[in-house]
């Protein structure tokens, strides 16, 4: 960056000796004013509050500007950590002046004047002192605590985001959503029930995929009549980073959408973006329907501290910019309005300066994060106690008859897999009343398996509902329902399919509570289809086992239940984990299991289970992190999960025949692990083999028996799992997935190595 070498005394200790062209050009600017004054039309007259709103948009801006400047010479001192700015979007204050401090609002990184307004609004707040405690980490900070600078504030409703550009329109567009099914039914929201939601982005970032399903989403909704009170605001600056966005091209791709109002305002006119900012919140929170506000910015000061603009702009464009400065404007504006002459405007342009010098020098010197265990307190809080009495909630007997039917699951007799969790399902949805089950499918036809079959019929469209045909969308919708205060139990079809949207889970889900210390959440149930067997049928996208990029992600809860003994209870633990942590857990079932009966010979009906009455959910309950230990053999531990647990039971039950006595773990959560129950098992027969239908690479085993060996077990050790291979069609399938045969051969040789040795 050029910087001007001007002296500017401050009476602060933090203070730059270098002035900043962008800083320099505004006061020569309103330094004009005061020698070349330009008479005032009856157009520059304003009205008393636009006059009083005017002077606080300008300290919202002046405010965001100087922290842009601020945070540059403190990056320089290695003080403050990032210095991505707002610099010529300031005039998206005025989008929050607009609206109210309760509407929910997702911003764009570029959001210092935005915030600052917002801050103004609520009694107490100093917004930019928020915004110093985020530049230089410090623990502090009311939103992340110093794991992140980001815009957000609890009590400010703005939900904090990520740096993945775009990833917050699923949720935006789930939180809009939510606002209206929230009244419809009843339920609790931290949102008033005429709140609208805003949601802010880039030009380039519009053009993400993750955007365009968003607000194809929002269309979708709208284009049906659903209400969806929804602000998308872009800021288009022109630029994503380097590249340059086709002129014209965001208002040729959103100015005739289906459902999708569009309105344009010039983001250097501060009063242009305030006049058509209030048009269009009128207009989302009267008529309930979704607006696309485009505001045409400048970008100044580059992308970041660290970008070297003038590599890829020419000066020309750059000089462009900075005359389209929205401060310069509304400089101008008070100051042709007789609100306050130049060097009045000045003044309190450096008194904004002087007490963002000021908070700079005392956040400085606040402690920062300090130790791992305080730093990773927000991932995922655990109150198994707690978890374990929202578990054993039911709705009572008669309300039960009636959702049943007439009769009760229990009263069925052994229910296969599907069966179970559909019955599970209809007693989660009965004794939760902000609990939602949606995804593809999963309405009138009851999901492709039948698993939500009678869902939609017993509790209602409003409840139980398709969405459209998208992953993001799908997630987002949970996204928004969760932090709204609802209970989602998404549908993610088949597990392939998961992976077209994982960031939703991976980059959204998983880190609101990181990122806002627990004080925004996004309870989840994302249920999952999964895993291969399917007799031959479907190929690797039916069939797929990767369960390697969820398994990383701090905190997710990861249930994988192998049949209908322990599929309803581990449901009901999940649906309590998001009720009272806020957990995202990730609920994989066997769909090879769903419609098993029988385990060894036709009609012995091993694979079914009967339903637990309420009454034994308690001592029924599955803590999340146990695992379920069939026998007790005392030779070997067969360590697996899903669809290995049948196969390690027959495999147990052929070696029983010749004198090794195999115990058989279930796994039961792939996240966390059950450690414990590992180790018990690991120690009690001194041989573990594990048994994994994912891959070998980044499979299930390879944290287990990292997690044995960790632990300290030196006994011997050894795994089958699938083979490093897509999944084929028909027969082919068994030739790559974990067969019996192989597992008895393994078990085997890990038994004979006991006899040879005596270990
Ligand atoms: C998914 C993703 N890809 C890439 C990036 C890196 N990145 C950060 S900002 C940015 C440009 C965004 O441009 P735009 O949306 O126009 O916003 P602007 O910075 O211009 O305000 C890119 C590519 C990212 N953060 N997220
Ligand atoms: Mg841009």
């Amino acid at each position: 960056m050029v910087r001007v070498a001007t002296v500017r005394a401050r009476a602060t200790t933090v203070q730059s000796l270098d002035t900043d062209p962008v800083d320099q050009h505004f006061r020569d600017r309103v330094a004009e004013l005061a020698t070349t004054p330009v008479p005032a039309g009856p157009v520059d007259r304003l009205d008393a509050d636009t006059a009083s709103e005017l002077l606080e948009l300008f300290d919202a801006a002046a405010g965001s500007r100087h922290l842009d400047l601020v945070a540059r010479d403190l990056r320089a001192r290695d003080e403050a950590f990032y210095t991505i700015g707002s610099a010529g979007h300031e005039a998206n204050a005025a989008v929050a002046a607009a609206l109210r401090p309760t509407d929910p609002a997702l911003l764009h990184y570029r959001s210092g004047g935005f915030y600052l307004r917002r801050a103004g609004q609520v009694a107490g707040h100093d917004g930019i002192r928020d915004v110093l405690l985020g530049l230089v980490a410090a623990a502090a900070e009311p939103i992340a605590g110093g794991r992140h600078k980001v815009f957000g504030h609890a009590d400010l409703a703005v939900i904090p985001q990520t740096s993945t550009i775009a990833s917050h329109l699923p949720r935006a567009v789930g939180v809009a959503l939510t606002v209206e099914r929230s009244r419809k039914l009843g339920v609790a929201s931290p949102w008033p029930s005429d709140a609208i939601t805003v949601c802010s982005f880039g030009d380039a970032s519009v053009n993400h995929s993750t955007a365009a399903g968003a607000i194809n989403t929002a269309c979708h909704i709208a284009y049906q009549g659903l209400p969806l009170p929804l602000l998308l605001v872009c800021e288009d600056n022109g630029l994503g980073i380097s590249v340059p966005t086709p002129a014209g091209w965001v208002r040729a791709a959103y100015q005739a959408r289906p459902g999708l109002r569009y309105l344009a305002a010039d983001g250097s006119d501060v009063l242009d973006v305030l006049a058509v900012a209030r048009e269009a919140v009128a207009y989302v929170r009267d008529r309930r329907r979704p607006v696309f506000l485009h505001l045409t910015t400048v970008r100044l000061m580059g992308h970041a501290g660290s970008d070297a603009e003038a590599s890829y702009r020419s000066s020309t464009a750059i000089a462009a910019d900075l005359a389209r400065d929205p401060l310069v404007h509304a400089a101008k504006r008070l100051v042709r309005a007789g609100v306050l002459d130049p060097a009045g405007l000045l003044a309190r342009y450096d008194a904004v300066r002087a007490r963002v010098d000021a908070t700079a020098a005392e956040v400085v010197r606040l402690p920062k994060l300090a130790d791992a265990p305080t730093i990773m307190a927000p991932i995922a809080p655990r109150r198994p106690a707690a978890v374990a009495d929202r578990a054993a909630v039911a709705a009572d007997h008669h309300r039960r008859l009636g959702i049943f039917g007439g009769r009760l699951p229990e009263d069925e007799g052994p229910l296969t897999l599907a069966q179970s969790i559909n019955r599970a399902l209809h007693d989660v949805l009965a004794a939760t009343p902000g609990a939602l089950v949606f995804g593809q499918d999963v309405a009138a036809k009851g999901g492709v398996y039948g698993v939500t079959r009678g869902l939609q019929r017993r509790f209602g469209a409003g409840r139980v509902f398709d969405t459209l045909l998208d992953e993001q969308a799908v997630l987002g919708l949970a996204l928004g329902a969760g932090v709204s205060g609802l209970l989602p139990i998404a549908e993610i079809q088949y597990l392939a399919y998961l992976h077209n949207a994982e960031d939703q889970i991976r980059g959204e889900a998983a880190t609101l509570q990181f990122f806002s210390q627990g004080r925004y959440r996004n309870p989840m149930v994302v249920r999952v289809p999964a895993y291969g067997y399917q007799r031959g049928f479907g190929g690797h996208f039916h069939n797929d086992s990767s369960v390697a990029v969820i398994r990383d992600v701090p905190g997710l809860i990861i249930a994988s239940p192998s049949g209908p003994a322990d599929a309803p209870a581990m449901l009901r633990t999940c649906v309590a984990a998001a009720l009272v942590d806020g957990s995202v857990c990730v609920f994989l079932e066997p769909i090879a299991r769903y419609h098993e009966r029988d385990l060894s010979t036709p009609g012995d009906g091993a694979c079914c289970a009967p339903y637990d009455a309420p009454a034994r959910w308690v001592e029924r309950h599955v803590p999340v992190g146990r695992a379920r230990t069939w026998g007790d053999g005392g030779d070997l531990a067969l360590v697996t999960f899903g669809n290995g647990v049948p196969m390690a039971l027959s495999v147990a039950a052929r070696l029983a025949a010749d004198g090794i006595a195999a115990r058989v773990v279930d796994l039961r959560w792939l996240a966390p692990l059950p450690l414990d129950d590992l180790l018990d098992a690991a120690h009690a027969t001194g041989r573990v083999l594990v048994v994994d239908e994912t891959r070998r690479t980044g499979g299930v085993a390879e944290g287990v028996m990292a997690a044995l060996l960790d632990a300290g077990f030196r006994g011997p050790l050894a795994r089958v799992a699938a083979e490093d291979s897509f999944v084929p069609l028909g027969a082919a399938a068994l030739h790559v997935l974990v067969a019996a045969d192989r597992v008895e051969l393994a078990a085997r040789e890990l038994a004979d190595r006991r006899r040879t040795h005596g270990d």
